[in-house]
């Protein structure tokens, strides 16, 4: 076997690479360690990757977390655009994607030409983006949100109609608790989209008395039959607040895994179909391991995209202070 020379962590033979997921996960650490290197894991990464990381969460709370790091490296276990977020956040660190072709099908339903477009066929309405969009696409925005804060921060802009970018669904969500005319990108996630009222009726019945916990980014009928609406960072406060001991959790079945370290006396289940989204899984401890050893593939951006894209991030921060767990805010991370 041909030696790579990675000069960290080398892999030496076959042997080495056939290791078991805790000798990978040691490795990993190994070379965390010499790389001066934080690993983050999205809440919907695959269970061994969120248990190496040093910090799991909803995508914008993890690059803030990482730059206030004084790591010299991000690997980001997630999708690219939240890679690009950990670069916007901080330019000089190096960031990590351990799986090149981990995109996000929704941050693709809007590319930033498109956006242009549409703010000059409403003019006066601002542009607010979801974190999951491109850089591009933030970089031509008036504000990023999440789906913690999207509907405050759809409140707090300046004027009253708003363009609403990506996702068609969190936008409903928005529109129906604001006061304002709130324009819809069609965009969506598949795998929250996918979820049907039947699948979630299905997984009821299996769990009588079980409360229903959905992430804004499903259809509203959806959100309809749903206890509690959340982002991610909001649903384990949302399951620990509740008499309830069972819940239904209506996104990417990732979160059970989270959910369950968080409450662990609660019991959770995806609807009947388990909602899996195929490129949040792509990343193992293999390819967590690679990057740190190559420290490739690393995530960049044109400097005036990302000072640009910053600038819709930091505009969302000054809308500060959000009420903690108040209108308008689900208590999640930011
Ligand atoms: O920002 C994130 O991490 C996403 C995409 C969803 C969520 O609710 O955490």
């Amino acid at each position: 076997m041909a030696h790579q020379d990675t000069g960290v962590g080398q892999i030496d033979s076959v042997e080495e690479m056939l290791l078991d997921d805790q000798a990978v996960a040691e490795q990993v650490l190994k070379v965390k360690e010499e790389r001066n290197a934080v690993i983050l894991a999205h809440n919907y990464q695959r269970p061994e990757v969120q248990d190496i990381a040093d910090i799991t969460g909803g995508s914008l709370e993890l690059s803030r977390e990482a730059a206030k790091t004084d790591a010299d490296v991000i690997v980001f276990c997630g999708v690219h655009f939240m890679a690009e977020t950990a670069h916007i956040l901080s330019p000089d660190k190096i960031v990590l994607l351990p799986e090149m072709h981990a995109g996000c099908p929704l941050a693709d339903m809007a590319e930033a030409g498109q956006v242009a477009r549409a703010r000059e066929e409403n003019p006066g309405a601002v542009v607010v983006s979801y974190v999951n969009t491109t850089a591009e696409v933030k970089a031509v925005s008036d504000y990023c949100c999440t789906s913690s804060n999207a509907v405050h921060v759809v409140r707090a802009v300046e004027g009253d109609r708003v363009l609403f970018v990506p996702d068609r669904n969190l936008g409903r969500y928005v529109a129906d608790r604001v006061d304002k005319e709130v324009i819809l990108w069609d965009g969506y996630c598949s795998t929250h989209d996918r979820i049907t009222v039947e699948q979630v009726e299905s997984a009821l019945e299996a769990h009588p008395g079980a409360e229903v916990i959905a992430h804004p980014e499903c259809r509203p009928e959806v959100l309809a039959v749903s206890d509690h609406i959340h982002s991610t960072s909001g649903m384990a406060d949302a399951a620990l607040r509740s008499n309830a001991v069972e819940f239904i959790v209506a996104t990417e079945s990732g979160m059970l895994y989270p959910l369950g370290k968080a409450a662990p006396g609660n019991s959770f289940y995806s609807p009947a179909e388990e909602p899996l989204c195929p490129t949040m899984k792509l990343t193992t401890l293999a390819s967590v391991l690679w990057a740190l050893q190559t420290l490739e593939p690393r995530i960049t951006l044109p400097e005036e995209i990302r000072v640009r894209a910053l600038g819709a991030v930091e505009r969302m921060l000054a809308l500060r202070p959000f009420p903690p767990g108040g209108e308008g805010w689900d208590g999640g991370g930011l």
